[in-house]
């Protein structure tokens, strides 16, 4: 019998990372084995949602008006939870919750963290791939001085361009549950065995195919964009490129991440304030855009500013997307500046 090598798992190599960094107190460590386990703690309940009585509308609406389902809520739940009293966050931001969530007194620590507990809704009641999308940035409001991290962080310390993210990635529920993320040294995935309960490095050093191979957007909102961008996706289908749209931007990135693709999210005139398409920057659009980056793709707006350098106003915003093959995503813009209405 051949002997099996053993994997690296994810706690191992995120220890590893802290090691590359002798000044570092292992907070961000710290933090990311809080959000593994939670991770772990949604994969159990997204794999039993069918059986258990958990499944369907909660009746009630989440800030952006969207109907809120009971596995958003249990997700939304058991990271919070996880977080509040874990000392590395000094305050989160959710999709689910309209204002900034604090962390319990005494608890407040050194980063933020802002996420989407499970991205893709209109997917979970017809078992069809989910993810938590997730992005930690260092809070502002404080000096660097560890005690004063015992004061709550605020809003304004979610305002950061993406560019200040020090990690960012998201767990995939799909035929197999995967950890995506990147500390801004390249991307890494892990695969989770379910018989172990943990996950291994299964995708090392991401890089996104130099072919873009997959066109992802959701082409029933075609009446509702500008002309120019009905122009652009007239003109990339006119090219070698498959379709392919799932409705959860995060399978949707991920795989495009592996076997290259665009994926845009346009702003549409369903929108009331007709600028800003559908997907939020803070926990959608910038971890993908970090994520996209180090695996040496980008991710823009439709005006080409990249998504990075976006000042958010607000810990809601919203933002056009257009990510994936650097190339293909450069070309889009360039198309779309050139056929402005
Ligand atoms: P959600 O976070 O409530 O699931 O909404 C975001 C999702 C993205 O995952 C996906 O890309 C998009 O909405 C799909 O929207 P549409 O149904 O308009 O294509
Ligand atoms: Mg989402």
């Amino acid at each position: 019998m051949v002997d099996k090598p053993l994997g690296i798992t994810v706690s191992r190599y995120i220890m590893d990372l802290q090691h590359m960094f002798p000044e570092a107190k292992g907070d961000l460590t710290g933090l990311l084995n809080e959000l593994i386990v939670a991770a772990k703690t949604i994969n159990a309940e997204v794999n039993k949602a069918g059986l258990a009585d958990i499944l369907g509308q909660s009746g009630k609406k989440n800030i952006q008006g969207e109907e809120v389902q009971n596995l958003d809520e249990l997700t939304n739940n058991t990271i919070k939870k996880r977080m509040e009293s874990c000392g590395y966050v000094c305050a989160m931001v959710s999709e689910e919750e309209e204002k900034v969530i604090p962390v319990k007194e005494g608890y407040s620590g050194k980063y933020t963290l802002a996420f989407d507990p499970l991205d893709g809704s209109s997917n979970i009641d017809v078992n069809v791939s989910i993810g938590t999308i997730f992005s930690i940035q260092k809070r502002i409001t404080s000096s660097s001085d560890a005690s004063s991290y015992d004061v709550a962080g605020t809003a304004d310390d979610f305002l950061q361009k993406g560019n200040k993210q020090v990690a960012a990635g998201y767990i995939l529920y799909g035929s197999s549950t995967m950890m995506v993320f990147t500390t801004g040294d390249g991307v890494n995935g892990f695969t989770l065995d379910p018989s172990v309960g943990e996950f291994y490095l299964s995708h090392k050093n991401i890089k996104i195919p130099k072919r873009c191979k997959y066109l992802s957007v959701n082409e029933g909102n075609y009446r509702h964009w500008d002309k120019n961008m009905q122009k652009y996706i007239e003109h990339i289908k006119d090219s070698e490129i498959s379709s392919r749209y799932i409705g959860s931007l995060v399978a949707d990135f991920h795989r495009n991440l592996i076997s290259g693709g665009i994926f845009l999210y346009p702003k549409d005139k369903k929108d009331p304030n007709k600028k800003s398409g559908k997907l939020r920057l803070l926990y959608e659009a910038a971890p993908l855009a970090f994520l996209a980056e180090q695996a040496g793709g980008a991710a823009m707006d439709d005006t080409g500013k990249n998504i990075l350098d976006i000042q958010p106003t607000g810990i809601h915003q919203r933002t056009p997307l257009i990510i994936g093959n650097k190339e293909t995503v450069f070309e889009a813009v360039d198309f779309l500046k050139k056929h402005k209405n």
